[in-house]
């Protein structure tokens, strides 16, 4: 339904949907450097699916990271936090939501590196990417697989 009005009518949508969506998601803590333009996208993606972001410029993104128990292997351009677990990289919103209505044992979810066309990265080209569900121990498993 979305997608119909957002062909519709998009400027229609972007109005209304902060209102509609604001219900009930919680406050994602995202650290980032303050050059980052990616960033501000992916904050811009979380924004209209209704989540409030507070975004905190840092130096050095990799000791969120690792204060959040996210390998640097799995590492992106920013860190956020949103209820106990992390977000790492351009995950989409609608993985964010179904991690917090599901709550699994996990230290949060990651993509990798900022592959083009994920949520902030829009651009000519769409390359397939994974979501990782990280596990407490630090492996991964794939969350959520866009073609
Ligand atoms: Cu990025």
């Amino acid at each position: 339904m979305l997608l119909r009005f957002l062909t519709q009518a998009a400027s229609a949508v972007l109005l209304a949907l902060p209102l509609a969506a604001s219900a009930a998601q919680p406050v994602i803590e995202v650290y980032k450097s303050a050059t980052c333009g990616c960033c501000k996208e992916w904050v811009k993606h979380l924004e209209a699916n209704g989540f409030t972001v507070k975004t905190q410029d840092v130096p050095n993104t990799s000791d969120y990271r690792e204060k959040f128990g996210i390998p640097n292997e799995y590492g992106s351009c920013h860190t956020g936090r949103v209820n106990g677990y992390a977000i790492e990289g351009h995950v989409p919103a609608s993985d964010i939501k179904r991690l917090l209505a599901t709550k699994p044992k996990a230290r949060g979810l990651a993509v990798p590196g900022m592959p083009m066309g994920s949520p902030g990265m829009e651009g000519p080209r769409k390359d397939p990417y994974e979501v990782l569900l990280v596990q407490d121990g630090g492996k991964t498993s794939v969350y959520k697989r866009y073609p």
